[in-house]
């Protein structure tokens, strides 16, 4: 890291403002060489201040005019020197800036090398930078609030507790192993059990927290599926109060699946209207039923439109069949007095049936808020630590050694192999506040980064 390098900060387009930001030993020099102030041609610039003046190439042509702030290191964002330049908010003018910076030494960053520079340099661990991303990408103010409970440092404070707990046992299974006469030392099986085992369940909770509250984190896939004219798109455009989707009296009208973002009571939904199912020779319509099926197999919740006139097909049943969980709506409820027969047989009569009228905005209601409650039970409490999905694998990894540990020790297995399924766990920990450093970890993790982040 002894390079120093540079990217846009802000989003792609126009705007009042744009940032160029540099992070490196060459900072401040590159800084000084572009900059201009009409109060002295070469200033030093002063830390965490706002210098303004005109940005020009060495040979004296104009690039912007531009306020400037250095940040020197390490008590910077990436415990580097930085230096952020405010230039004007456009793609050519920004462009502009960033070639001067890199004509004068710095190099393009990739995505997220702001950030791993930081964790890297110490000033914040990876749970922290991977909740600024959460932050960024939030598409709910849930979201955002569980993004910044984790940014505070929450969640790595109790990893590095979790994982020094488990170094502690590591060092008494050695001490058992090496020196097994010695009485003073010795770990009895049931201590070793019960300090395995408040690990295991701490690591438990914040599994359950991720799948209790990943709606919340991450959205949820719902997927309106059913036959040709039941009425699916009518939903989308009642759901999203516009008419988003084209509706016609001629079955096959949607080929291509249409998908929406929509908030459910701060709940964020990606809606998807699909492919009526039927058999067909179109070819087109042929690949729009193939993606609906696996859109269906995605989804969380898929609301299984019916038309409460003509009753289920043999697409619903088999549908019904291999998903779950199904909430069902009888469309088409306004041409009708009462709930159809065919609701009250099975395997119909053992689900959950909406009426509705998607062309009248009836029942439409009632629809969302089981769609909801299928999803969550209540938002997340103020403060929880919701883990995201790699933290959420890695936690899911350990907890199992853990638990297969605690096995072992009830089988009587030697110490020494337990500690192998300990290291394992220690390791899985570390590596999830960067701890222990795996460049393959690393990489991955900011590779979803935004670049100038
Ligand atoms: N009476 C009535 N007709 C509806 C309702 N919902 C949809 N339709 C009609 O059913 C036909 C097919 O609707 P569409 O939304 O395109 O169905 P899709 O093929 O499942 O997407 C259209 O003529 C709609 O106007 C409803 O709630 N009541
Ligand atoms: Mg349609």
């Amino acid at each position: 890291m002894t390079d120093t390098i540079a990217a846009i900060a802000t989003p792609p387009g126009q705007g009042a403002i744009g940032i160029v930001r540099l992070s490196g030993p060459d900072s401040a020099r590159i800084g000084q060489v572009l900059f201009h102030s009409s109060r002295a041609h070469r200033i030093a610039f002063r830390p965490y201040h706002l210098h303004h003046g005109q940005l020009r190439h060495p040979d004296g042509q104009f690039i912007d005019e531009v306020l400037i702030v250095f940040m020197p290191g390490p008590s910077s964002f990436t415990g580097e020197d930085v230096l952020e330049i405010h230039g004007h908010g456009g793609t050519t003018v920004l462009a502009a800036i960033l070639d001067a910076c890199v004509q004068q030494g710095a190099r393009l960053a990739c995505a997220g090398e702001f950030s791993k520079r930081a964790v890297l340099n110490g000033r914040m661990d990876l749970t922290q930078a991977e909740a600024i991303m959460e932050l960024i990408s939030a598409q709910s103010q849930t979201a955002a609030t569980l993004a910044g409970s984790k940014l505070t440092g929450h969640l790595g404070a109790l990893l590095r507790d979790l994982r020094q707990q488990l170094e502690t046992l590591r060092v008494l299974l050695c001490v058992a192993v090496d020196f097994p006469e010695e009485e003073v030392d010795c770990l009895e099986p049931a201590e070793c059990a019960a300090r395995i085992q408040a690990v295991h369940d701490t690591l438990g909770s914040l599994v359950a927290s991720y799948e209790r509250n990943r709606c919340w984190r991450d959205g949820a896939l719902v997927v309106l599926a059913g036959q040709v004219n039941a009425g699916k798109s009518s939903l989308l455009n009642a759901i999203l109060g516009r008419e988003r989707a084209i509706v016609t009296a001629s079955p096959g009208t949607t080929r291509d699946y249409l998908e929406e973002t929509v908030l459910l009571d701060g709940l964020p939904i990606r809606l998807v209207d699909t492919a009526g199912l039927r058999e067909t020779t179109d070819q087109a319509e042929s690949c729009g039923i193939t993606q609906s099926l696996s859109l269906v197999g995605q989804a969380q919740i898929v609301v299984l439109v019916i038309d409460a006139v003509h009753g289920p097909g043999s697409e619903d049943y088999a549908l019904l069949d291999s998903t779950t969980p199904v909430l069902i709506g009888a469309n088409k409820i306004d041409l009708l007095t009462a709930m159809p027969d065919w609701t009250c047989h099975t395997p119909w009569s053992e689900q959950r049936v909406l009426p509705i009228s998607a062309r009248h905005g009836q029942g439409i209601d009632a629809l969302l808020q089981a769609i909801r409650q299928q999803l969550v039970s209540a938002p997340p409490a103020e403060g929880a630590i919701v883990p995201n999905l790699r933290q959420y694998e890695a936690l899911t990894r350990a907890k199992a050694e853990l638990a297969d540990m605690l096995h072992d020790l009830h089988n009587q297995t030697p110490y020494d192999v337990l500690s192998v399924r300990l290291d394992l766990a220690c390791t899985l920990l570390g590596e999830l506040t960067g701890e222990i450093r795996s460049e393959d970890i690393l990489n991955m993790v900011f590779a979803d980064f935004c670049i100038g982040k």
